[in-house]
């Protein structure tokens, strides 16, 4: 039998996202609350500002770029106070948003702009350059890229996204009507099991959804008038928005429940304690580095951190040890999440009360999930046996975006998203991961395809076969990629080879896809009789190598 969640139910609202955070009769706090602030310039946005940003510049994509229901607007920047405005701006219009990594290569960020089908693309100053070259690759008119954020192009080529807006003084633009559960708000990018990344189709109502799930679960616990800092509680928000993590824990979430967050353009311990001291931060969500580098790192003890509550980790497996030592080194207790862009994204968390009880967990089910562990002959397991987890709820997206295969491969016909993770559960409702099924690595919480990594590497001259692991280092409590190749002939096995194809592929793909975890000359690649990768007898090789 699937498990239920024991959450209660209440009926999910049939309104798209800009209904569910804007036009709600059940909001509690005031127009004037700041919701987003920025610790290095101190600007800030309060949420009536949000949304009057955000109409503004709605109104100018229809006004000035004839902006449809259903056309996509790429964001490609690290964590900004603007990126909202600029969201819901977006869906006002109608439009669909697609967030990519900074760091990605011209290459990395062509690929999701044609894949996506981009019709404009918002940026910072810094990155102008390679997003004009992307754009240029793709057909977008230059001047359809356009910047955010403080700095303002010296040259005036770059329009910063506040002057879109509508300057005709025309009445005639209203917010465009969604449907809810067909029309979509986001198309994230995501490696999914196999292969290249995918767009993932996430409906206003997933994300309506999977917004209400995390309040219903962490709400309780979060307040947003009283807390230690006399203004509510405060989130510090260094996860890029771009990622499905923070855009909903982080962005959505602030706004619907009225908390402050405090946003880090990128980590810096440094800076991360820092400004938890000076903002009286109380919640963060991290991922497992940052907790290994709180429990051990010294800078953390020139810092005064005791306002933080509870940290909340995902996107990685953390382990008990890495837990047990941040509590006795800083007494801030952590539990854990677990969730995927596919499921917009959080599925599971552990409740506050059980940060302790159930370490290890990645949670209990949130409200209106239902999930079940297969066996590889897709047979339902019971608790206890480990199994595939699939999960069924409001928030599983609706498919790849133009990838048929793909999304019937993902998908069963009555609803369940097979996750690709390995786990069991425990007889009291406790989910355990414990392997994945799928070829994805995570770096630090990064997604990195190792297919793509291959595909890249075997252009090189010198390398005849290659396969790309994830290698678990816990110094780094990361999997780092490895490279796995068979030279060329001639090519001699010595570190300046290895070196230089490490560095040549450094310099075709974003900084998290390097490759951390060495190159290694082997004679041949493992693979199935079908030609299939055997990954996990590399997994294996990798281990025996480290323990030898
Ligand atoms: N333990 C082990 C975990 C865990 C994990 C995720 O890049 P994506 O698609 O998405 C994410 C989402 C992370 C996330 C969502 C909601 C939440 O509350 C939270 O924690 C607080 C984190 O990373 O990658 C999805 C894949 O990431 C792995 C797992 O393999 C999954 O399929 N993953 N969380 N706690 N592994």
């Amino acid at each position: 039998m699937p498990t239920e969640s024991k959450y209660p139910t209440p009926p999910i609202p049939d309104v798209d996202l800009w209904g569910f955070l804007f036009e709600r009769k059940d909001r509690q706090f005031p127009d004037d609350k700041v919701i987003y602030f920025d610790p290095y310039t101190k600007g800030s946005y309060t949420y009536a500002q949000v949304k009057n940003t955000a109409v503004e510049f709605g109104k100018g994509l229809k006004a000035l770029w004839d902006w449809q229901k259903g056309d996509v607007l790429a964001l490609f920047t690290p964590n900004c106070i603007d990126t909202p405005a600029v969201t819901w701006g977006c869906h006002w219009a109608g439009g669909i948003l697609s967030p990519a990594n900074p760091g990605y290569t011209v290459d990395e960020l062509a690929f999701q702009l044609r894949d996506a089908g981009a019709k404009a693309l918002v940026t910072q100053l810094p990155f102008i350059q390679t997003a004009r070259a992307a754009a240029a690759k793709v057909g977008i008119p230059e001047d359809r890229v356009i910047i955010m954020g403080d700095q303002r192009d010296a040259t005036h080529k770059a329009k910063h996204f506040t002057s879109i807006r509508n300057t005709s003084g025309s009445a005639r633009y209203r917010r465009t009507k969604l449907k809810p559960a067909d029309d979509l708000a986001f198309l994230v990018y995501s490696s999914g099991t196999t292969g290249h990344p995918k767009g993932v189709m996430l409906s206003h109502r997933n994300i309506v959804a999977n917004t209400m799930m995390i309040k219903m679960a962490e709400g309780g616990n979060l307040d947003w008038q009283g807390g230690p800092s006399g203004e509510g509680d405060k989130l510090l928000a260094f996860l890029p928005f771009f990622h499905i993590y923070g855009l909903t824990c982080l962005i959505h979430q602030s706004l619907y429940s009225g908390l402050q967050l405090v946003v880090m353009p990128k980590f810096d311990l440094e800076d991360f304690c820092r400004i938890i001291q000076e903002q009286k931060v109380t919640f963060g969500y991290v991922v497992p580095p940052v907790v290994l580098l709180l429990s051990k790192h010294p800078v953390v003890a020139k810092y005064d951190l005791s306002t933080l509550r509870m940290m909340n980790s995902g996107a990685a497996p953390l382990t008990r040890e890495l837990v047990d030592s941040v509590y006795n080194r800083l007494t801030i207790p952590i539990k854990q999440g677990y969730g995927l862009s596919e499921t917009s994204p959080t599925t599971h968390t552990q409740p506050w009360s059980d940060w302790n009880k159930t370490i290890g967990s990645v949670g209990t089910l949130l409200p209106y999930q239902t999930a079940k562990y297969m066996s590889a002959e897709e047979k339902e397991v019971v608790p206890g046996e480990v199994g595939e987890l699939w999960i069924k709820g409001p928030n599983v997206f609706k498919g790849y975006l133009n990838n048929p295969e793909g999304t019937a491969h993902a998908l069963t016909e009555d609803g369940y998203f097979k996750t690709g993770d390995v786990g069991y559960q425990d007889k009291e409702g406790n989910f355990y991961i414990t392997d994945r099924v799928k070829e994805l690595i995570k770096y630090k919480g990064f997604q990195v395809p190792p297919a793509e990594l291959e595909g890249i590497l075997v252009s090189h001259p010198k390398i005849n076969d290659v396969a790309v692991i994830g290698v678990y280092h816990e110094e780094h409590a990361t999997e780092l990629p490895r490279a796995y190749v068979v030279p060329a002939a001639g090519v001699e096995n010595h570190e300046k080879e290895k070196l230089e194809i490490a560095t040549w592929l450094s310099e075709r793909v974003a900084n998290h896809k390097k490759l951390r975890g060495g190159v290694h000359f082997v004679d041949e690649i493992p693979k199935s009789v079908s030609g299939k990768i055997l990954r996990r007898a590399l997994k294996a090789k990798a281990l025996e190598e480290m323990k030898a």
